[in-house]
């Protein structure tokens, strides 16, 4: 049974992926090869490297998403039990417009595009991610920030009849993240709501996610029901379970090692035999983008 499902998948997502490469061929040579759709504006890095996406098996089958179980195989397992329809986010706190905003109100207001961004876990292993999405900023734009507001804290769904990982007190739940208001409107941070062309499966984060990559993984918080906007620097899960080892900023360094292990290089998922270790990147990559909003700070104190 399970062997006969597996097989029926992995042919519809190769045929997915074959489809996404003709697309991307289609939209119109070297720029699509390069991946500059995937950088927006801020194209230096994607015009001098171009990123091969993992598989959507890699992507979909290897998780982290403590809420469905800390294990890499059971957000694929038990994930699909969460309810993503009906699915609202409640935006509040500094804006002009507070409420509660219908998931298919959000989609028809934004432009959704693609961003094929590297993805680097704290644990020290990384893939490269076809998302499609659009700018937190977007997002953020209809809710109308306040002046005041300095930071946006973030809350996932918590479900504990759908979760079966919320029994287990490995974190304080909901899980909670947050960013400086500058990171949040940075135009490389995005909600993703897919992955290859379609739909983003549960264990990944339905039926809407933070990406910013140039931070560890753990700040893409998934499932996202609450945004509040807000002048103080918002709790964080991870934070919270262990502020030796995890802060606010967590941008990728690999000049600052975890306490418990080295951050200098990343095993790459996939690739099978292939599978290999690389030198991690300041900023996982994104150092011209983003250092300026880092200016003046202590990066080895400011983890
Ligand atoms: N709500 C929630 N968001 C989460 C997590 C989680 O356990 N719960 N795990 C984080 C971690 S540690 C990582 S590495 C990424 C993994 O995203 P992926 O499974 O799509 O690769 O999600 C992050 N977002
Ligand atoms: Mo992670």
């Amino acid at each position: 049974m399970a062997m006969r499902w597996k097989n029926t998948l992995k042919d519809r997502h190769v045929t997915d992926e074959a489809m996404f490469m003709n697309r991307r061929s289609l939209m119109g040579g070297a720029a699509a090869g390069l991946g500059l759709a995937s950088i927006g504006a801020t194209g230096s890095f994607a015009a001098t490297d171009a990123l091969e996406p993992n598989s959507y098996e890699d992507i979909t089958q290897y998780n982290n998403y403590y809420e469905f179980g800390t294990g890499k195989d059971d957000p694929a397992q038990y994930a699909g039990a969460l309810t993503t329809k009906p699915w609202s986010v409640t935006i509040d706190g500094m804006v002009d417009k507070p409420g509660a905003y219908a998931f298919e109100d959000i989609m028809k207001a934004m432009t959704i595009e693609e961003r094929i961004y590297r993805f680097r876990c704290v644990e020290a292993w990384s893939m490269v991610v076809p998302w499609n999405g659009f700018e937190l900023a977007d997002l953020l734009g209809m809710a109308g920030v306040q002046s005041a507001a300095k930071y946006v804290a973030f809350e996932t769904a918590l479900v504990p009849d759908e979760m079966p990982g919320v029994k287990y007190p490995v974190l304080e739940w909901p899980y909670v993240e947050g960013l400086r208001l500058d990171e949040a409107m940075h135009p490389l941070s995005i909600m993703a709501t897919g992955i290859y062309g379609k739909d983003i499966p549960n264990q990944n984060g339905a039926p809407l996610r933070l990406v910013v990559p140039w931070k560890y993984g753990f700040k893409s918080i998934k499932s996202v029901v609450r945004m509040t906007l807000t002048d103080k620097q918002p709790a964080t899960s991870w934070n919270k379970a262990n502020p030796r080892e995890y802060g606010f900023y967590s941008n990728v360094n690999p000049e600052v090692d975890h306490p418990r292990w080295s951050q200098a290089s990343e095993r790459m998922i996939g690739g099978g035999l292939f599978s290999k270790r690389v030198p991690t990147l300041m900023m996982n990559g994104y150092d011209e983008e983003v250092s300026s909003l880092y200016a003046g700070m202590d990066l080895s104190k400011d983890i």
